[in-house]
């Protein structure tokens, strides 16, 4: 075998080891109402219902997958993420009905 085939051998093993070891995770799709946006600790406290196989219906904190979405989103809005098995944060939160309360 030529070094160059054995190089090559090589990374098509290190590659194959790496794709077996993170199969992809589930998603799911989460809807809640925004209660509080904590910027300090870049997490929103969400009223969430109840998603199938991944977190009941609760209040909780949840982290954001960028501090960015931080200023988006406020009290009383609707909000619809992206959620995967084993990660409680929130993945490309959208405002799905924004609160009608005033922000000035
Ligand atoms: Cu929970």
């Amino acid at each position: 075998m030529t070094s160059i085939a054995r190089v090559m051998l090589s990374l098509a093993v290190a590659i194959g080891i790496c794709a077996a070891q993170s199969p992809p995770k589930k998603a799911h799709i989460f809807h809640g109402k925004v209660e509080k946006v904590n910027a300090g600790a870049k997490t929103v406290t969400v009223n969430g219902e109840k998603v199938e196989g991944w977190m009941g219906a609760m209040t909780m904190d949840y982290k954001v997958d960028g501090a960015s979405i931080l200023n988006k989103v406020k009290a009383g809005d609707q909000i619809s993420a992206t959620v995967y098995d084993g990660d409680y944060s929130l993945h490309n939160v959208r405002v799905v009905t924004a609160s009608d309360a005033k922000t000035n």
